[in-house]
Protein backbone atom coordinates (compact mmCIF):
# COMPACT_ATOMS: atom_id res chain seq x y z
CA UNK A 1 0.00 0.00 0.00
CA UNK A 2 1.60 3.68 -0.93
CA UNK A 3 1.32 5.84 1.85
CA UNK A 4 3.51 8.99 0.47
CA UNK A 5 2.86 10.85 -2.10
CA UNK A 6 6.60 10.98 -2.74
CA UNK A 7 7.73 7.73 -5.44
CA UNK A 8 10.51 5.97 -4.75
CA UNK A 9 12.94 3.66 -6.33
CA UNK A 10 15.71 1.38 -5.36
CA UNK A 11 18.61 1.29 -7.74
CA UNK A 12 20.60 -1.97 -7.88
CA UNK A 13 24.33 -1.36 -9.46
CA UNK A 14 25.07 -4.92 -10.63
CA UNK A 15 27.96 -6.78 -11.58
CA UNK A 16 27.77 -10.35 -11.38
CA UNK A 17 25.26 -10.73 -9.26
CA UNK A 18 23.07 -13.58 -10.37
CA UNK A 19 23.40 -15.65 -7.36
CA UNK A 20 22.48 -12.56 -4.60
CA UNK A 21 20.04 -10.64 -6.68
CA UNK A 22 16.70 -12.45 -6.41
CA UNK A 23 17.49 -12.50 -2.23
CA UNK A 24 17.81 -8.76 -2.27
CA UNK A 25 15.11 -8.15 -4.56
CA UNK A 26 13.30 -10.47 -1.83
CA UNK A 27 13.63 -7.91 0.88
CA UNK A 28 13.27 -5.03 -0.35
CA UNK A 29 10.49 -3.85 1.21
CA UNK A 30 7.37 -3.08 -1.39
CA UNK A 31 5.01 -1.42 0.62
CA UNK A 32 7.74 1.28 0.36
CA UNK A 33 9.52 1.34 -3.04
CA UNK A 34 7.53 1.77 -6.19
CA UNK A 35 9.98 0.53 -8.63
CA UNK A 36 13.51 -1.26 -8.86
CA UNK A 37 15.81 -0.56 -11.60
CA UNK A 38 18.96 -2.99 -11.98
CA UNK A 39 21.67 -1.67 -13.93
CA UNK A 40 24.00 -4.96 -15.28
CA UNK A 41 27.55 -3.76 -16.08
CA UNK A 42 28.58 -6.13 -18.90
CA UNK A 43 28.54 -9.21 -15.57
CA UNK A 44 29.82 -12.38 -17.46
CA UNK A 45 27.59 -13.59 -15.36
CA UNK A 46 23.30 -14.28 -16.33
CA UNK A 47 22.78 -11.39 -13.83
CA UNK A 48 20.47 -9.62 -16.38
CA UNK A 49 18.32 -12.84 -16.96
CA UNK A 50 17.71 -13.23 -13.43
CA UNK A 51 16.75 -9.51 -13.23
CA UNK A 52 14.38 -9.37 -15.97
CA UNK A 53 12.74 -12.76 -14.75
CA UNK A 54 11.78 -10.68 -11.58
CA UNK A 55 10.36 -8.45 -13.82
CA UNK A 56 12.78 -5.55 -12.73
CA UNK A 57 13.45 -2.85 -15.43
CA UNK A 58 16.62 -3.81 -16.21
CA UNK A 59 19.44 -1.98 -18.73
CA UNK A 60 22.52 -3.37 -19.68
CA UNK A 61 25.66 -1.79 -20.26
CA UNK A 62 26.95 -2.77 -23.71
CA UNK A 63 30.82 -2.66 -22.15
CA UNK A 64 32.06 -2.74 -18.41
CA UNK A 65 31.72 0.62 -17.35
CA UNK A 66 33.01 0.28 -13.60
CA UNK A 67 30.87 1.21 -9.89
CA UNK A 68 30.92 4.60 -10.39
CA UNK A 69 29.71 4.40 -13.96
CA UNK A 70 27.08 2.24 -12.88
CA UNK A 71 25.59 4.37 -10.87
CA UNK A 72 25.55 7.81 -13.07
CA UNK A 73 23.32 5.20 -15.44
CA UNK A 74 21.07 3.95 -12.30
CA UNK A 75 20.60 7.83 -11.20
CA UNK A 76 19.85 9.30 -14.70
CA UNK A 77 17.37 6.08 -15.01
CA UNK A 78 15.35 6.88 -12.08
CA UNK A 79 15.20 10.21 -12.50
CA UNK A 80 13.70 9.57 -15.72
CA UNK A 81 11.30 7.08 -14.15
CA UNK A 82 10.01 10.15 -11.76
CA UNK A 83 12.11 9.22 -8.75
CA UNK A 84 11.31 11.96 -5.44
CA UNK A 85 13.71 9.93 -3.67
CA UNK A 86 16.13 7.00 -4.59
CA UNK A 87 17.74 4.44 -2.90
CA UNK A 88 20.82 2.72 -3.81
CA UNK A 89 21.70 -1.10 -2.69
CA UNK A 90 24.08 -3.25 -3.06
CA UNK A 91 22.66 -6.23 -5.00
CA UNK A 92 25.34 -8.85 -3.59
CA UNK A 93 23.06 -9.06 -0.69
CA UNK A 94 25.71 -7.42 1.90
CA UNK A 95 23.60 -4.74 2.82
CA UNK A 96 19.47 -5.21 4.39
CA UNK A 97 17.24 -4.04 2.35
CA UNK A 98 14.51 -3.73 5.03
CA UNK A 99 16.16 -0.89 6.81
CA UNK A 100 15.04 0.75 3.82
CA UNK A 101 12.35 2.86 5.66
CA UNK A 102 15.00 4.12 8.30
CA UNK A 103 16.72 5.36 5.22
CA UNK A 104 13.86 7.26 4.00
CA UNK A 105 12.82 8.67 7.04
CA UNK A 106 15.34 12.02 7.55
CA UNK A 107 14.48 12.78 3.46
CA UNK A 108 10.48 12.20 4.29
CA UNK A 109 10.83 14.24 7.23
CA UNK A 110 12.48 16.63 5.31
CA UNK A 111 15.86 16.51 7.93
CA UNK A 112 18.16 16.01 5.26
CA UNK A 113 19.05 15.24 1.37
CA UNK A 114 20.99 12.07 1.70
CA UNK A 115 21.16 9.07 4.29
CA UNK A 116 23.77 7.10 4.71
CA UNK A 117 23.44 3.52 6.24
CA UNK A 118 26.34 3.74 8.23
CA UNK A 119 28.20 0.16 9.14
CA UNK A 120 30.33 1.68 11.77
CA UNK A 121 27.87 3.66 14.19
CA UNK A 122 27.23 0.39 15.93
CA UNK A 123 30.12 -0.05 17.92
CA UNK A 124 31.52 -3.87 16.77
CA UNK A 125 28.33 -4.24 14.35
CA UNK A 126 30.68 -4.70 11.62
CA UNK A 127 33.13 -6.84 12.60
CA UNK A 128 30.09 -8.82 14.12
CA UNK A 129 29.07 -9.34 10.53
CA UNK A 130 32.47 -10.36 9.27
CA UNK A 131 34.33 -7.51 7.91
CA UNK A 132 37.56 -8.30 7.85
CA UNK A 133 39.88 -6.88 10.43
CA UNK A 134 42.16 -4.93 7.91
CA UNK A 135 39.12 -3.61 6.08
CA UNK A 136 37.77 -2.54 9.30
CA UNK A 137 40.87 -0.76 10.12
CA UNK A 138 41.42 1.08 6.72
CA UNK A 139 37.75 2.10 6.59
CA UNK A 140 38.00 3.67 10.37
CA UNK A 141 41.69 5.21 8.94
CA UNK A 142 40.00 7.22 5.90
CA UNK A 143 37.00 8.17 7.91
CA UNK A 144 39.45 9.71 10.35
CA UNK A 145 41.14 11.60 7.54
CA UNK A 146 38.03 12.42 5.71
CA UNK A 147 36.46 14.21 8.65
CA UNK A 148 39.07 16.05 9.45
CA UNK A 149 39.99 17.28 6.27
CA UNK A 150 35.67 18.32 5.37
CA UNK A 151 35.25 19.05 9.02
CA UNK A 152 32.67 16.47 9.21
CA UNK A 153 31.54 13.65 12.07
CA UNK A 154 30.75 10.74 9.81
CA UNK A 155 31.09 7.22 11.36
CA UNK A 156 31.43 5.86 7.71
CA UNK A 157 32.85 7.30 3.95
CA UNK A 158 32.22 3.91 2.04
CA UNK A 159 28.87 2.27 2.27
CA UNK A 160 26.91 0.50 -0.48
CA UNK A 161 23.71 1.92 1.02
CA UNK A 162 22.70 5.19 0.38
CA UNK A 163 19.05 7.42 -0.21
CA UNK A 164 19.09 10.66 -2.41
CA UNK A 165 16.56 13.34 -2.92
CA UNK A 166 15.78 14.19 -6.47
CA UNK A 167 17.19 17.42 -5.99
CA UNK A 168 20.60 16.30 -5.19
CA UNK A 169 20.49 13.48 -8.14
CA UNK A 170 19.30 16.50 -10.25
CA UNK A 171 21.86 19.03 -8.69
CA UNK A 172 24.92 17.60 -8.86
CA UNK A 173 27.28 17.40 -11.96
CA UNK A 174 27.47 13.09 -11.87
CA UNK A 175 28.74 12.88 -14.97
CA UNK A 176 32.09 14.55 -14.06
CA UNK A 177 32.51 12.28 -11.04
CA UNK A 178 34.85 8.94 -11.77
CA UNK A 179 33.54 5.72 -13.25
CA UNK A 180 35.38 3.54 -10.31
CA UNK A 181 34.85 3.33 -6.86
CA UNK A 182 35.69 6.62 -5.59
CA UNK A 183 32.72 7.90 -7.08
CA UNK A 184 30.99 7.04 -3.41
CA UNK A 185 33.33 9.77 -1.98
CA UNK A 186 33.16 12.45 -4.91
CA UNK A 187 29.56 12.29 -4.03
CA UNK A 188 29.85 13.12 -0.52
CA UNK A 189 32.11 15.99 -1.57
CA UNK A 190 29.62 17.60 -3.75
CA UNK A 191 26.67 17.08 -1.31
CA UNK A 192 29.04 19.00 1.20
CA UNK A 193 30.17 21.81 -1.50
CA UNK A 194 26.77 22.36 -2.33
CA UNK A 195 25.84 22.89 1.27
CA UNK A 196 23.35 19.78 1.36
CA UNK A 197 21.95 17.99 4.71
CA UNK A 198 23.99 14.15 5.33
CA UNK A 199 22.47 12.23 8.07
CA UNK A 200 23.63 8.64 9.57
CA UNK A 201 21.52 5.60 10.11
CA UNK A 202 22.74 2.47 11.71
CA UNK A 203 22.93 -0.75 9.28
CA UNK A 204 24.17 -4.27 10.12
CA UNK A 205 26.20 -5.90 7.17
CA UNK A 206 27.00 -9.53 6.05
CA UNK A 207 30.46 -10.56 4.59
CA UNK A 208 30.23 -13.88 2.48
CA UNK A 209 31.72 -14.88 -0.61
CA UNK A 210 29.48 -13.78 -2.92
CA UNK A 211 28.84 -10.23 -0.74
CA UNK A 212 32.81 -9.45 -1.35
CA UNK A 213 35.30 -9.24 -4.50
CA UNK A 214 37.48 -6.22 -3.29
CA UNK A 215 40.50 -7.47 -2.27
CA UNK A 216 43.90 -5.73 -0.88
CA UNK A 217 44.97 -5.12 -4.16
CA UNK A 218 42.16 -2.76 -5.30
CA UNK A 219 41.70 -1.33 -1.66
CA UNK A 220 44.66 0.29 -2.10
CA UNK A 221 43.68 1.82 -5.24
CA UNK A 222 40.32 3.13 -3.67
CA UNK A 223 42.01 4.07 -1.11
CA UNK A 224 44.65 6.29 -2.71
CA UNK A 225 41.91 7.58 -5.20
CA UNK A 226 39.98 8.52 -1.85
CA UNK A 227 43.25 10.35 -0.77
CA UNK A 228 43.98 12.03 -4.00
CA UNK A 229 40.19 13.34 -4.10
CA UNK A 230 40.24 14.77 -0.65
CA UNK A 231 43.76 16.30 -0.91
CA UNK A 232 42.63 17.65 -4.11
CA UNK A 233 39.04 19.26 -2.01
CA UNK A 234 38.91 23.21 -2.54
CA UNK A 235 35.26 23.37 -1.56
CA UNK A 236 34.19 24.59 1.79
CA UNK A 237 34.65 22.39 4.52
CA UNK A 238 31.19 23.16 6.55
CA UNK A 239 28.43 20.66 6.30
CA UNK A 240 24.73 20.57 8.16
CA UNK A 241 24.69 17.24 9.57
CA UNK A 242 21.40 16.51 11.28
CA UNK A 243 22.74 15.46 14.47
CA UNK A 244 18.87 14.80 16.31
CA UNK A 245 18.56 11.89 13.26
CA UNK A 246 22.55 9.95 14.20
CA UNK A 247 20.65 7.94 16.76
CA UNK A 248 18.27 5.00 15.36
CA UNK A 249 14.90 6.02 14.84
N1 LIG B 1 29.42 -1.78 -12.02
C1 LIG B 1 30.39 -2.45 -11.44
N2 LIG B 1 30.19 -2.80 -10.20
C2 LIG B 1 31.14 -3.50 -9.61
C3 LIG B 1 32.33 -3.84 -10.24
N3 LIG B 1 33.04 -4.51 -9.35
C4 LIG B 1 32.30 -4.60 -8.23
N4 LIG B 1 31.14 -3.99 -8.40
C5 LIG B 1 30.01 -3.84 -7.49
O1 LIG B 1 30.39 -3.01 -6.44
C6 LIG B 1 29.82 -3.44 -5.24
C7 LIG B 1 30.89 -3.56 -4.20
O2 LIG B 1 31.80 -4.57 -4.51
P1 LIG B 1 32.09 -5.75 -3.50
O3 LIG B 1 32.93 -6.77 -4.16
O4 LIG B 1 30.81 -6.20 -2.90
O5 LIG B 1 32.94 -5.02 -2.40
P2 LIG B 1 33.14 -5.43 -0.91
O6 LIG B 1 34.32 -6.32 -0.85
O7 LIG B 1 31.86 -5.93 -0.37
O8 LIG B 1 33.52 -4.06 -0.30
P3 LIG B 1 33.22 -3.51 1.13
O9 LIG B 1 31.76 -3.42 1.27
O10 LIG B 1 33.85 -2.15 1.14
O11 LIG B 1 33.87 -4.44 2.07
C8 LIG B 1 29.07 -4.73 -5.54
O12 LIG B 1 27.69 -4.47 -5.63
C9 LIG B 1 29.63 -5.16 -6.88
O13 LIG B 1 28.63 -5.81 -7.66
C10 LIG B 1 32.51 -3.43 -11.59
O14 LIG B 1 33.50 -3.66 -12.24
N5 LIG B 1 31.50 -2.73 -12.14
MG1 LIG C 1 29.91 -6.22 -1.13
Amino acid sequence: MNHRRERIIAVLPAYNAAKTLERTVADIPRDWVDDIVVVDDASQDNTMEVARKLGLHTVVHPKNRGYGGNQKTCYRLALERRADIVVMVHPDHQYDPTAIPLLLAPILADAADAVFGSRMMTPGAARAGGMPLWKYLANKALTAVANRRLGLNLTEYHSGFRAYSRRVLATIPLEENSDDFVFDTEIILQLIARGFRISEVPITTRYFKDASSIGLRRSVVYGLAILRCLWNYQGKSSVSLTKELQTPL
